[in-house]
């Protein structure tokens, strides 16, 4: 089956993400001079140290440490995982949805009583968890899973409210539901077969 028109318009763009990021061939990527940097945790690094004006990251180096930490946490057990459980099926499914829900469980502690994660304000930690507020539940709805419940994860869902209606996050920046729906339902498609066989939960 062919691209729907939101996979097209995505993948189409230029530079493709193979250009400018040949070694994964992902986004995001920001190119600043002409220079292009993957990996969002690096991209949101280099940010905080060029804009110095608006920083992201804590200053104290505990603090900042942390926050290192749990993007990496974020990353390998709440983003991967969730997107596997679109792209898996039966049990294997079942693994990865419980994966990102034990890590749900953790951030909900790490959160409690704070506005966002960067504490008063928007920081580097909301932005990598960001994908919480508008892509988890589309996959959801994709991979017909649960995996974030508001009434288990109270402050989880408070901080999300506060992310997805913050000035600098809604608006025109992120694309329509119904477009990403579309796409992750193709991609989906497209990577069962190979994460089938090549994927372990
Ligand atoms: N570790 C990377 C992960 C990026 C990632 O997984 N990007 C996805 C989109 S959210 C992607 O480009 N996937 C390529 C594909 O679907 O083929 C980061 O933090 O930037």
């Amino acid at each position: 089956m062919g691209r729907p028109e939101p996979a097209r318009r995505y993948i189409q763009q230029e530079p493709s993400a193979f250009e400018v990021n040949p070694v994964y061939g992902k986004v995001p990527v920001l190119i600043h001079h002409g220079n292009p940097l993957s990996e969002s945790s690096i991209i949101l690094e280099y940010i905080d140290q060029i804009w110095k004006n608006n920083p992201l990251l804590p200053r104290d180096p505990y603090q900042r440490a942390q926050a290192r930490f749990w993007a990496k946490v974020v990353e390998e057990k709440l983003l991967y995982p969730g997107w596997h459980a679109v792209c898996l099926e039966g049990e294997k499914q079942g693994r990865a949805v419980k994966v990102a829900i034990q890590t749900l469980e953790k951030i909900e502690e790490m959160l409690k009583g704070k506005r966002f994660f960067g504490g008063d304000k928007i920081g580097f930690l909301d932005l990598i968890i960001g994908f919480v507020s508008y892509m988890l539940p589309v996959w959801e709805e994709v991979a017909s899973v649960k995996i974030f419940d508001p009434l288990k994860f109270p402050s989880i869902a408070a901080w999300k409210n506060n992310f997805i209606n913050h000035d600098v996050i809604k608006g025109e920046y992120l694309p329509s539901r119904a477009d990403m729906i579309s796409y992750f339902q193709w991609r989906s498609r497209e990577l069962m077969p190979k994460y089938a066989s090549s994927l372990h939960y």
